[in-house]
C-alpha cells in the first residue's frame, strides 16, 4: 500500500508535466532569460578593485564613480549621479556620489536594485594591529555587489524586460564608527549614502514593487540566510529569491533559514521609503563577525572572489527580474 501511494505521488506530478509538454509552441510563454556571464561580473570587481580602495574623498573613489557611470550609460541606461557632502561619525565631510541608473523608464512597476560602492577606510577587524590603520580593498566588500550589478545592467540594455529597473550604487556604506569609537548614534554612521538618498529620492515620489541589496556576494561558497529585516519587511520577496535559487539549483549558497539581524542600506530604504527591501549578504555562523573570516580585513582581495558564487547569485536574480510580470 504504501509503495502504491509513493508511486502514485511520483506518478502523478509526472503526469501533470506531461501535460504541460504537449502544449503548443504558442501556448507556452516563453521568457528568455539572458545568459548572465560570471567572467564578466568577475572582470567588474577587478576593474573596481584596480581603482584602488574607493574610500570617499580620495583619487580612486572618484575616478571610480566616473567609471560606474559610464558603463551604465554605455549600457542604455538613464543616470543620475546623486552627489551630497554627507557628514560622518567624526564629522568628516564626505563628498558622496550616489550612481543610479535607470532601465525602461516609461514602466510604471520598478524593481530596484542596489548595492554599495565605496571601501572601509580602515580594516579595523584585522587581526593583525598594524594593518587596522590600512584601507580596505572591498573585492568583496562592495565589488562584488556592484560587478554583479553590472553585469545584469549589461543585459538589461540588450534584452526586452517587463518592468521598470533601477541600479543604484550607494556611497558612504562603509564609513561607519569602528568599535573603538565612542559616540552616540554609532548604528546609524552606516550606510550614509542610502540614507541621503531615501530623505531625497532621485524622483521625488519615487517607489518600486520592492528592493534587493546585493552585499558581499563573491566569496568562496558563500552562505547566504534569510536575513531578519529582509524577512520582516518584505518576506515574500525574500521566499521568491530563495525559491527561485533553490529551483536553479543554487539550493547550497542559498540557505532557507534565519540569518542574522544586520544594519544595511536595505533598513532606510524599507523604513523610510517603505519600499520592501531584502539583503542578500553572505553569513558565515562559524565565524565571529557572521560575515566571513576576511571581513574588514586587508585580505579581502580578488583571490577571495569566487566565480561560481558570483553565479549563483546572478542568475538567480536574472530569473527574478526577467519573471516578473508588469
Ligand atoms: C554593521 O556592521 C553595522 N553592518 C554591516 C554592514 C556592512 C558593512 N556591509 C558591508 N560592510
Ligand atoms: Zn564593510
Amino acid at each position: 500500500m504504501r509503495n502504491f501511494l509513493f508511486l502514485l505521488l511520483t506518478i502523478l506530478p509526472l503526469m501533470a508535466c506531461n501535460k504541460a509538454a504537449q502544449k503548443t509552441q504558442s501556448e507556452v510563454k516563453t521568457i528568455n532569460i539572458p545568459s548572465f556571464s560570471a567572467d564578466s561580473a568577475y572582470a567588474f570587481v577587478k576593474k573596481q578593485v584596480d581603482f584602488g580602495p574607493r574610500v570617499p574623498n580620495t583619487p580612486a573613489h572618484v575616478a571610480c564613480a566616473q567609471y560606474l557611470s559610464a558603463e551604465l550609460k554605455r549600457f542604455g541606461a538613464e543616470v543620475i549621479e546623486q552627489k551630497a557632502d554627507l557628514t560622518a561619525f567624526d564629522g568628516t565631510i564626505l563628498k558622496a556620489v550616489n550612481v543610479i541608473g535607470s532601465f525602461n523608464l516609461a514602466a510604471d512597476t520598478r524593481i530596484l536594485l542596489f548595492a554599495h560602492w565605496d571601501s572601509r577606510p580602515w580594516a579595523d577587524h584585522d587581526p593583525i594591529p598594524e594593518n587596522r590603520k590600512k584601507p580596505v580593498v572591498g573585492a568583496n566588500d562592495g565589488g562584488s555587489g556592484v560587478g554583479v550589478l553590472l553585469e545584469m545592467a549589461r543585459h538589461f540594455g540588450q534584452n526586452q524586460l517587463n518592468v521598470g529597473v533601477d541600479i543604484i550604487f550607494f556611497d558612504a556604506e562603509d564609513y561607519g564608527a569602528p568599535e573603538s569609537f565612542r559616540g552616540k548614534d554609532t548604528e546609524n554612521s552606516w550606510c550614509l549614502g542610502s540614507q541621503y538618498w531615501a530623505k531625497n529620492p532621485h524622483i521625488p515620489g519615487y517607489t518600486a514593487r520592492y528592493g534587493i541589496l546585493l552585499d558581499m556576494v563573491g566569496a568562496p561558497q558563500a552562505t547566504f540566510y534569510r536575513e531578519q529585516a529582509s524577512d520582516y519587511y518584505a518576506g515574500s520577496v525574500v521566499t521568491k529569491v530563495w525559491s527561485q535559487a533553490q529551483s536553479l539549483g543554487f539550493g547550497n549558497y542559498f540557505i532557507n533559514q534565519k540569518g542574522g539581524a544586520i544594519t544595511d542600506d536595505h533598513i532606510y530604504v524599507n523604513q523610510i521609503l517603505g519600499i520592501p527591501s531584502i539583503d542578500i549578504i553572505q553569513y558565515d555562523p562559524n565565524t565571529n563577525s557572521g560575515f566571513g573570516k576576511y571581513w574588514h580585513t586587508i585580505n579581502d582581495t580578488m583571490e577571495n572572489i569566487d566565480k561560481e558564487t558570483l553565479n549563483a547569485v546572478g542568475i538567480t536574480l536574472m530569473h527574478v527580474v526577467y519573471n516578473e510580470a508588469p
